[in-house]
């Protein structure tokens, strides 16, 4: 891996660096970066050496060359698709930029990140060390949302391949990670989404996805 200089401070097989994962893949840049293992489950994320890249305490973290640490997966893809290759993942004109941004946005808070809120306020996985307050009303409440979210997708995808459009953005990726984490905190797909049903399979076939979680 001559010439590396960026870091990826992850835990493979996690939604959010899934996320970073499948779009270094995309973008053909996966040989630039030297992933670097934070130890997770056993904590490691919460003592002063991670915290001090990443004070909010989650992965994934980008190191640049210059020690600026980088965190928030979004905010990390829209570093690297500023770099360079191809296909632009947050769009070029001013208008796919903003639209790509506002349902990548409605996704991640809506449908990831709700999902996440369940699996943190209601489900023990990670253990009382590291989940030390836990709500479970909010939990629920958060499932809904997720649900909810998912019929606002059965609409917006229509006949369309993806979230905007005809080819993958970063509301797609966003949108994979969460079909990951609603699979492992088993929330099933409502059966009245049948067409979400058919793009999280088309997703789990697109090529850099595939390639990121092999
Ligand atoms: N908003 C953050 C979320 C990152 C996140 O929640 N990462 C999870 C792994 S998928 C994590 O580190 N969880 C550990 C914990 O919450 O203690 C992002 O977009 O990167």
């Amino acid at each position: 891996m001559k010439g590396t200089a960026m870091k990826i401070h992850d835990y493979k097989g996690f939604p959010n660096p899934a996320r970073v994962r499948i779009a270094l893949a995309e973008k053909g840049l996966a040989d630039r970066v030297a992933f670097v293992k934070v130890d997770v489950p056993a904590g490691e994320h919460k003592r002063p050496a991670f915290l001090a890249k990443n004070p909010s305490g989650v992965v994934p973290v980008l190191e640049l060359e210059d020690g600026t640490a980088l965190s928030e997966s979004s905010a990390i893809i829209e570093y690297l698709d500023h770099l360079e290759g191809e296909p632009v993942l947050t769009g070029r004109t001013a208008k796919e930029r903003g639209v790509i941004a506002m349902i990548q946005r409605k996704v991640e808070t809506g449908f990831l990140d709700a999902v996440a809120a369940y699996f943190h306020h209601s489900t023990p996985d990670l253990g009382p060390h590291i989940e030390t307050y836990q709500n479970r009303d909010w939990g629920e409440k958060n499932r809904e949302r997720a649900l909810s979210t998912l019929r606002w997708m059965e609409r917006l995808l229509g006949g369309q391949d993806f979230l905007v459009g005809e080819r993958l953005t970063s509301a797609d990726i966003t949108a994979f990670a969460g079909f990951l984490l609603a699979d492992s905190v088993k929330i099933p797909l409502p059966d009245d989404c049948p067409g979400v049903r058919a793009y999280r399979e088309r997703l789990a076939r697109h090529p850099s996805v595939a390639a990121a979680l092999a």
